[in-house]
């Protein structure tokens, strides 16, 4: 039976089991959309801006582990589309994003809305495809949810000219993927698997370094695993909040720029780093030619093309980590290993003389009080989103991430207006979980347009606004490196956030106590709307421990008593 392409791209996204599709239409996208309206077989979700849509679609595969779907226009839409493509690309998530182009007789004529969308996407996907007709629509489709989550996950581009929608065409979708230059390692090398035990096996101070990629392939499990056999003691990235589990014996903390101290020291101090997922980013590895100076590394990756890229590895292994993880924990009863007592209790003292804290106040909450609070509050009941700034370091710092999928945050980018569509996609997804996103009163501004969608869709999603009316983390380096000249960080004015959001439909509490915060937080939890919990913080808290730009990990401010 033959379908036009509009159709088909439903019926892919069906195949794909997709439930849900974040987008916005337009005119060179209409075809597609005509035929979502005919279909039950998934939910399409309206944001109010393009790059909302991008960014919810990642945030409801970065809780669920499915691939994300987002539909937009061509011109304008795509490119709002652009900075969530971006934001994807540099975590690794897998997602598709279909837009409309202009028909194909028309690409070339600087027609309406007509832009090089492939282009403009190269640089920000995985992989990106133009449909130039109607035959190879198909097969494009069905490699484009392959590439996205298969080997190092991604965001690929779809981008389908007016006309190829509108052409009717035959659909065949099950047959098997082939694509000859493609074809992503997953099983590790045993040889070199086992070279790596018998390294590790005689490391006196061995160090597990976990990164997103122990989330993306679900490995967090056995990565548990590993460490409790082995007694190596661990430091996860940002990214990898959540993996080994807040109250876990072994974890040392988060490492890099806001890292703990006892994980920076680790790092510094370890004669063997096992990566597992992480790609040694500048904010971890702070001043390179410092960086683990004489410490033999292994380095496992999905990857090949990020082993090296920043320091050699001396251990090369590339695969799925997940079936990495499974040849370790197997093979790792063969060897024996050296007793790291010693080692795991010298970087406990240092967790001990120098923990992550901050000085509380009864005068003005503290930010790092607000998300230790909720942690203590909503534990693991909640999926904790971010918006990017000193908010984000404080939740990464403070709340006790239990689980790997707990935490969603924009982390090669750094993408401010991240938060709030992010947190619709997990509420989306992950329906029996309370939705919580922290945020700045910078970064709330910068998709606020999202309370509609979420009022409309019944995204109870919780915004928690640390409000210190500054460009918080800005202001903390104009503060620290620019002897406090404050250029353009004040955001003394502002909205009225409870009136903003009532507008809209939600709920909202201002809190200035201790107490208001607590009931401010239960009632936005029973609500069930979406809400804002907006707290007036102290306006100078900087974040701590700081390894300024440059500098090794040892050379880190500390908080002074
Ligand atoms: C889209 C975007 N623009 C600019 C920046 C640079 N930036 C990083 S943090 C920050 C300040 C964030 O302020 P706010 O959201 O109020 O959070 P706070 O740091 O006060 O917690 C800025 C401007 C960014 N990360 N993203």
């Amino acid at each position: 039976m033959k379908i036009n392409g509009a159709r088909m791209v439903i019926e892919a996204i069906r195949h794909e089991g997709v439930d849900v599709v974040f987008g916005y239409p337009g005119g060179a996208i209409m075809n597609v959309y005509d035929e979502i309206y005919k279909q039950n077989h998934f939910q399409h979700i309206l944001t109010r801006h393009e790059q909302a849509a991008i960014h919810a679609a990642d945030g409801y595969s970065r809780a669920t582990g499915k691939v994300g779907v987002a539909i937009v226009t061509s011109g304008p839409g795509f490119t709002n589309a652009v900075t969530g493509l971006a934001t994807a690309y540099m975590d690794s998530i897998p997602m598709v994003v279909i837009s409309g182009q202009v028909p194909t007789s028309i690409i070339g004529t600087d027609g309406f809305q007509e832009i090089d969308a492939v282009g403009i996407s190269r640089p920000c996907t995985k992989h990106n495809y133009l449909v130039q007709n109607i035959e190879e629509l198909p097969r494009i489709l069905k490699e484009a949810f392959y590439v996205a989550r298969s080997g190092r996950p991604g965001p690929v581009h779809v981008d389908i000219p007016k006309d190829v929608t509108a052409t009717m065409g035959d659909f065949d979708y099950e047959k098997e993927i082939n694509m000859p230059t493609y074809k992503p390692t997953t099983k590790g090398n045993k040889r070199q698997i086992k070279k790596a035990l018998e390294a590790i096996a005689q490391a006196k101070k061995p160090l597990i370094y976990v990164g997103g990629g122990a989330v993306l392939s679900n490995a967090f499990v056995d990565i548990r695993e590993f460490a409790k056999k082995t007694n190596i003691p661990v430091v996860e990235t940002l990214m990898a909040r959540g993996v080994m589990g807040a109250d876990n014996p072994l974890l040392m903390g988060m490492l890099g720029m806001h890292g703990e101290y006892s994980a920076n020291m680790a790092m510094y101090e370890t004669d063997l780093i096992i990566s597992l997922g992480a790609r040694f980013d500048d904010r971890v590895t702070g001043r390179l030619d410092q960086f683990a100076k004489s410490a033999t590394i292994v380095h496992v990756d999905v990857d090949p093309a990020s082993i090296g890229k920043i320091v050699v590895p001396h251990y090369p292994i590339v695969g799925d980590l997940k079936l990495v993880m499974e040849d370790l924990n197997e093979m790792v009863h063969d060897f024996e290993f050296n007793d790291y007592a010693s080692w795991v209790s010298r970087l406990k003292e240092y967790q001990k003389e120098q923990p992550l804290r901050f000085v509380d106040s009864d005068e003005v909450i503290k930010p790092q009080w607000v998300v230790k609070r909720t942690g203590e509050l909503l534990g693991y009941k909640a999926i904790v989103t971010t918006d990017v700034g000193q908010h984000q370091m404080w939740t990464a710092q403070f709340y006790p991430f239990d689980f790997a999928r707990q935490f969603v945050t924009s982390g090669g980018l750094g993408t401010m207006g991240f938060g709030l569509p992010a947190a619709m996609g997990v509420a989306r997804g992950k329906e029996d979980k309370v939705s919580i996103n922290f945020t700045g009163d910078g970064s709330i501004l910068m998709n606020i347009q999202e309370l509609m969608t979420c009022v409309e869709y019944k995204l109870p999603v919780i915004n928690i606004i640390l409000n210190n009316n500054y460009l918080g983390m800005v202001r903390q380096w104009q503060t620290m490196f620019y002897d406090d000249r404050l250029a353009e960080t004040d955001l003394s004015t502002q909205p009225d956030f409870v009136k903003l959001i009532e507008a809209f439909g939600g709920v909202g509490y201002r809190v200035s106590t201790k107490e208001q915060f607590d009931e401010a937080l239960h009632k936005a939890v029973e609500a069930k709307k979406v809400a804002f919990i907006e707290v007036i913080v102290d306006r100078r808290e900087n974040v701590l421990p700081m390894v300024p730009n440059g500098h090794a990990l040892n050379e880190m401010h500390l908080l002074k008593d």
